[in-house]
């Protein structure tokens, strides 16, 4: 089985989607148009900024039912793949292992000109009213300045990431595709790909739609959804 989570997923715990309007300074923004290496090289403490926000919004926040019943799932299936395009550790603090990254992480920085990663931890952000913006730290072995550890648009995937996630796709039964508009890719080829390979496609979603042979629509909020799956397919625990 693979699952296959996008912003959704993360909606319930208060992580705004990536599609969702922006608050604060950042009304004046949309998020695509801040995750670009343009968009850093212009205004890095803009970029900066609106990233420390997110990293800080995310420590904040806890892992909702969804996350925790995609981990208690893994305990009910002889072989699960959690693939997310999440740059949040919500899926980890649910206890789930070895979760597939497709996009990086808000908690890994490196540097923007030779790519090292800081020796110590960033430390935490505190609130600022709506977030502002804020110079990124400088790098210690060529004092570069630091960016965030996620995929922007334009750059490529962690290749071995996406390797591993595709093959999962290929070779798997059922994809449970959880909490993405399905918009950004090559990641959203993956229920695709499953679906090609003759696997059953689930996609848990308030907007869910299913087209096909072989694919279902869970319609509702993840945090709903997937409790009651598992409740229904495994029983209480
Ligand atoms: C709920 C819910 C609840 C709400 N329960 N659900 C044309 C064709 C193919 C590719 C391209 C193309 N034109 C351009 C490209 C390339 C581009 C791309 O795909 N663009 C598209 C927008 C068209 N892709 C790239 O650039 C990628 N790299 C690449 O292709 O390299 C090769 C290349 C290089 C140069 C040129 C061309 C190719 C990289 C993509 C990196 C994406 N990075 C981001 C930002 C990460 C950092 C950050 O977080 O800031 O990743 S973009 C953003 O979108 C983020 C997300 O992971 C990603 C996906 O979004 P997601 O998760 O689906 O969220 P939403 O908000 O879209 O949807 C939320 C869903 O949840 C909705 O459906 C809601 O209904 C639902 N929901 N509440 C369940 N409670
Ligand atoms: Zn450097």
């Amino acid at each position: 089985m693979v699952v296959f989570t996008g912003a959704g997923v993360s909606a319930e715990s208060g992580i705004p989607t990536f599609r969702d309007s922006l608050t604060g300074l950042w009304e004046r923004f949309d998020a695509a148009s801040l995750a670009t290496p343009d968009a850093f090289r212009l205004d890095p403490a803009l970029v900066w900024g609106w990233y420390e926000w997110r990293r800080m919004k995310v420590l904040q926040a806890l892992p909702n039912p969804a996350h925790r019943a995609i981990a208690a799932l893994a305990g009910h299936v002889p072989r699960l793949t959690l693939v997310t395009q999440n740059v949040d550790d919500l899926h980890e603090r649910a206890g789930s292992t070895e979760v597939i990254h497709l996009h990086g992480s808000l908690h890994q920085p490196r540097c923007f000109s030779c790519a090292r990663a800081p020796d110590a931890p960033l430390e935490t952000p505190v609130e600022p009213e709506g977030g502002r913006r804020l110079e990124p730290p400088r790098c210690v072995q060529c004092g570069g300045q630091l960016r965030p550890g996620v995929v922007w648009f334009g750059e490529s995937l962690p290749s071995n990431a996406l390797e591993v996630a595709f093959a999962a796709a290929k070779e798997c039964d059922l994809l449970l595709s959880v909490g993405t508009s399905g918009m950004v890719f090559p990641a959203a080829q993956m229920p695709g790909l499953a679906w090609e390979a003759g696997a059953v496609v689930v996609h848990v979603n308030p907007q869910a739609q299913a087209d096909r042979e072989r694919e279902y629509a869970l319609a509702g909020p993840a945090g709903e959804q997937l409790p009651a799956l598992l409740e229904l397919a495994f029983g209480r625990a």
